[in-house]
């Protein structure tokens, strides 16, 4: 049985009995649809996830399962290095694998709502760390294009396990006080090799 069965069971199930041809019709006819839009013969959509708010702060790192198979294709990170004489705490994304982010100069762009995610943009897998706490001589400054990140948009494109290409967004906000990146929500395009827009969640 397969999940489009279980749904038209569950449906059907809810019905009262006087309704139970209309439901018949009813549900018959959303279970071909949903059928339709299956995993046999996908249509374009969009795929959007809520990640909680999900925390990363010293110490601590977040995987992100993009498509849901079992292995992550994004990973938020900290990361203690040491660099021309300093000590730095890094907020780092590394994507795993073949998955890239979209950068400029070495540097994953912030993006704002309604800007494009799209194949043509240069997507890197080694990006610059977003922020970066900066320790010298006793004081601390703080670095990285996303230190004042508020909701802003991370592209990129993810290489599914059948070698397919996906694009999509991870809206992001850096919380200087407390010290942490927070992960809000992610959305992907089902359609290969074509892009959206940073914040989009449906297809027009
Ligand atoms: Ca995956």
């Amino acid at each position: 049985m397969n999940a489009c069965h279980v749904f038209s069971g569950i449906i059907n199930k809810s019905g009262m009995r006087s309704f139970s041809i209309l439901l018949f019709f009813v549900s018959t006819f959303f279970t071909l649809s949903s059928c339709e839009e299956g995993d046999v013969n996908p249509v374009d959509g969009i795929t959007i996830i809520n990640l909680g708010d999900s925390e990363v702060l010293y110490n601590q790192s977040q995987s992100i399962d993009v498509d849901g198979d079992g292995d992550s294709e994004l990973t938020f990170v900290t990361v203690l290095a040491q660099e021309n004489n300093t000590n730095q705490l890094q907020f780092r994304v590394f994507p795993i694998g073949a998955n890239r982010v979209f950068e400029a100069g070495g540097r994953a762009l912030m993006l704002n709502e309604g800007q494009e995610i799209v194949p043509g943009n240069p997507f890197e897998k080694n990006v610059a760390p977003l922020v970066a706490k900066v320790e010298s001589n006793g004081s601390v400054t703080w670095q990285g294009d996303w230190l004042n990140a508020n909701n802003h948009y991370l592209g990129f494109q993810i290489q599914l396990a059948d070698g397919s290409v996906r694009y999509g967004w991870v809206r992001l906000s850096f919380n200087q006080a407390s010290e942490k990146l927070i992960i809000h929500e992610l959305a992907y395009r089902h359609k290969s090799n074509t892009g959206l827009r940073a914040g989009q969640t449906e297809i027009f």
